[in-house]
């Protein structure tokens, strides 16, 4: 007897490409049906026939509260009975653009928009037009939405300019992107010398999450920081996934480092649909009305997700809710490396802040080639077999993982037994 998830994957394919909204949830890596999910509570979800999942998912960041957290829905159901859009400025607006620039290190100016590909596109553009060049640099594993100018791979050469990784991306919009290898310090230097004075920009994920989670060398931030200033070129921290994750000023607080912009998403809105970009006043001088860099949006600033990017943001402000959260995610990445020992299985696990990494690798990787190195066969089995058990993981194993205030000890200790037993019986 097919099960509802089975049914509604099977009228999704037909009338929604891949029968989904997004690519990765369609389980083509891991394989398997997609779980349809009816409704969630804290860090638990419950799909279409009615199993209950931990979910370390939570829509891919922005649940850091966990689902439908009382405070959160109250702000919502406000916001609703009062009207869903008006095309016009409201004080929701100013305020949460108020609280962004006192929480994120250098944001003076703010504009929102409705996801993280927005934000990071316009950010790209105000790069561009900022400093009248084109070129700009990303790095291989990072991945900052699906604008046309992002959506490309590593050149043949270390230094070649990149190709299209989408159909669709001219290939001379791709030519303008030059792919490097994140954690190459050396690269990064060789690129700046030959071309610093014509980039307009360098676009990082201050702490990959896309490639599965790795993290900056030491020095390596510090190295883009340092030739960016010195070469006239803006640096972009894309902090859509660890901006208010891996702690209360992102990475920016966590490291240090300024940026000159900073584009934010997930979190932001609370689960509803946020994005923003800003960072430095003279930049963002440069965006229309003010300035010839032409940025704008029907939804933009909607008062129901401010409302719910305003009522998540206030509470994150709870005393010691970072420190708790990442002992629960280090606790959870522990466990299950003390487990896959304990039973002889090669895997590796690392957390910062509220997001983690697990690996079928015996070191957590630290670039996108050790990241090709992860046994993936192996972490589709595991995705399955913690699925079965209802856990939900992200169905990807170039994916990382979050957990939630909402998420308690008893649902890390449910976690880790149930990966205790997948271990011993897969050694
Ligand atoms: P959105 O357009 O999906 O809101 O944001 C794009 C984006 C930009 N920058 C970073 C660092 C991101 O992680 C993302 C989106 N992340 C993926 C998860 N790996 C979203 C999941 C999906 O594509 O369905």
């Amino acid at each position: 007897m097919t099960s509802r998830n089975e049914q509604l994957f099977a009228a999704a394919a037909r009338v929604i490409p891949g029968g989904v909204n997004s690519p990765v949830r369609a389980f083509r890596s891991v394989g398997g049906t997609p779980v349809f999910f009816a409704r969630g509570s804290g860090a638990h979800v419950w799909d279409v026939d009615g199993k209950a999942y931990i979910d370390y998912v939570g829509s891919w960041g922005p649940l850091i509260l966990g689902h439908a957290h009382p405070s959160v829905i109250a702000a919502v159901q406000q916001a609703v009975s009062e009207g869903l859009s008006f095309g016009a400025p409201t004080a929701g607006e100013v305020e949460i653009a108020e609280l962004l620039c006192r929480r994120v290190p250098g944001l003076e100016q703010v504009r929102l928009v409705s996801s993280g590909t927005e934000a990071t596109m316009s950010a790209i553009r105000l790069a561009r037009g900022h400093t009248g060049r084109s070129r700009i640099i990303k790095f291989e594993g990072c991945y900052h939405g699906h604008a046309d100018a992002l959506l490309v791979k590593a050149g043949s050469g270390a230094l070649t300019l990149g190709n299209p990784s989408s159909a669709g991306v001219p290939a001379e919009t791709a030519a303008a992107t030059l792919v490097l290898e994140y954690n190459n310090l050396e690269m990064l230097d060789a690129a700046f010398a030959r071309d610093g004075d014509q980039i307009a920009c360098v676009i990082v994920e201050p702490v990959v999450g896309n490639m599965n989670l790795v993290q900056p060398a030491p020095g390596f931030l510090e190295a883009i920081r340092s030739l960016c200033t010195r070469h006239g070129a803006v640096l972009i921290f894309d902090e859509v996934m660890t901006g208010f994750r891996v702690g209360p000023a992102g990475a920016q607080g966590l490291f240090g480092i300024t940026a000159d912009l900073v584009t934010l998403g997930k979190i932001v809105g609370g689960g509803m649909p946020l994005g923003a970009f800003g960072g430095r006043r003279d930049i963002m001088a440069s965006v229309a009305p003010l300035g010839p860099v032409y940025q704008a949006g029907t939804l933009s600033g909607n008062p129901i997700a401010v409302a719910a990017g305003l009522a998540t943001l206030k509470l994150l402000e709870a005393p010691d809710f970072y420190m708790r959260l990442a002992s629960a995610t280090h606790a959870l990445t522990t466990g299950l490396a003390v487990a896959a020992a304990a039973h002889g299985v090669v895997f590796s696990a690392q957390s910062i802040g509220g997001m983690f990494g697990v690996y079928f690798r015996a070191q957590p990787p630290r670039s996108y080639a050790e990241v090709m190195e992860c046994d993936v066969p192996a972490f589709n089995r595991f995705f399955h077999a913690m699925l079965d058990a209802g856990i939900y993981l992200a169905p990807s194993a170039f994916e990382a993982g979050f957990v939630s205030s909402a998420h308690k000890s008893a649902d890390i200790e449910k976690t880790l037994a149930a990966a205790d037993q997948y271990f011993a019986q897969s050694a």
